[in-house]
């Protein structure tokens, strides 16, 4: 009697211990895939040869954090026409990254980087597959870095004390009246290019990218503090797209464009030529 009356008691327990452990699997499965997805594999360093005051490069470095890329940022401040440098980079330019997987082991121009680093992780969110909206965010930075960049140069490089092209007015020694009407001219041409990027490449959206920044609105945003040393008077829709770019992308913009901020602040407190 006390045998069989044990028996249905162990099967009973045994019951409870297979739904209990049933229940604990059931619980720790989804535990396991959370935990696997809030800690993607770190990415390894991006290394980053870069001028502070620069927007060029203020772009991908705010891309670099912005992706959770960790550069390993080098100051190439009167390096750029180093031998060394000159040996790995004959453009001279930064923004530059070393990459063992390049054919040349380098590469520069800040789309391009952004571009390869997007491809590279599978960056999506800032660099979409699709080939139609690829190619919207494309347009916009080539058309940025080929036609609205060459005016906001020659409106801002004079005030910044950068070097001018060569051919160009403010790049000559022509009477200083010429070079300001260049200025002025250049000033005057923003405008419309700066226009087609509210109207065409954003088209309603808060961002070129849809309703997150993408590649091309961080090349945009950047290029846009420049005119802060000239005063440009922004139109209120590029105040607000700044501001909400920055929110967007809180400290990983923030810190590089306190570098390029810090560079006009110290620009214009100087007394003028
Ligand atoms: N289109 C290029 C422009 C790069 C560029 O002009 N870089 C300048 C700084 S703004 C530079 O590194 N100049 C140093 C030199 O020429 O020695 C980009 O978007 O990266």
């Amino acid at each position: 009697m006390a045998k069989s009356a044990k028996k249905p008691a162990a099967k009973a327990a045994a019951k409870a211990a297979a739904k209990t452990a049933a229940k604990v699997t059931a619980k720790a499965a989804p535990k396991v895939t959370v935990k696997a997805k809030a800690k993607p594999a770190k990415k390894p360093a991006v290394k980053l040869s870069m001028l502070r005051p620069s927007v060029n490069n203020m772009t991908v470095r705010v891309f670099a954090r912005a992706a959770g890329l960790d550069p390993a940022e080098t100051d190439a401040w009167g390096h750029t026409r180093s031998p060394e440098f000159l040996a790995r980079n004959p453009a001279h330019l930064t923004p530059m990254i070393e990459d063992k997987g390049l054919p040349r082991g380098v590469l520069w121009e800040s789309c391009a980087i952004m571009q390869y680093l997007a491809n590279k992780h599978g960056l999506e969110k800032f660099y979409p597959k699709a080939p139609a909206k690829r190619a919207m965010i494309d347009s916009a930075m080539f058309y940025l870095v080929g036609t609205l960049y060459p005016y906001v140069a020659r409106a801002t490089y004079p005030a910044l004390g950068f070097p001018q092209y060569a051919g160009e007015v403010g790049h000559s020694d022509a009477h200083p009246d010429k070079k300001s009407e260049a200025q002025k001219a250049a000033m005057a041409a923003i405008a419309e290019p700066l226009e087609v990027f509210h109207s065409f490449f954003r088209n309603g959206k808060p961002f070129i990218g849809g309703n997150n920044p993408s590649i091309a609105d961080i090349r945009l945003g950047a290029t846009l503090e420049f005119l802060a040393v000239v005063d440009y008077a922004l139109p209120k829709w590029a105040k607000e797209y700044m501001a909400a770019l920055e929110k967007k992308l809180g400290k990983a913009y923030a810190e590089p464009a306190g570098d390029v901020r810090g560079y006009i602040a110290h620009v214009k407190s100087q007394p003028r030529a």
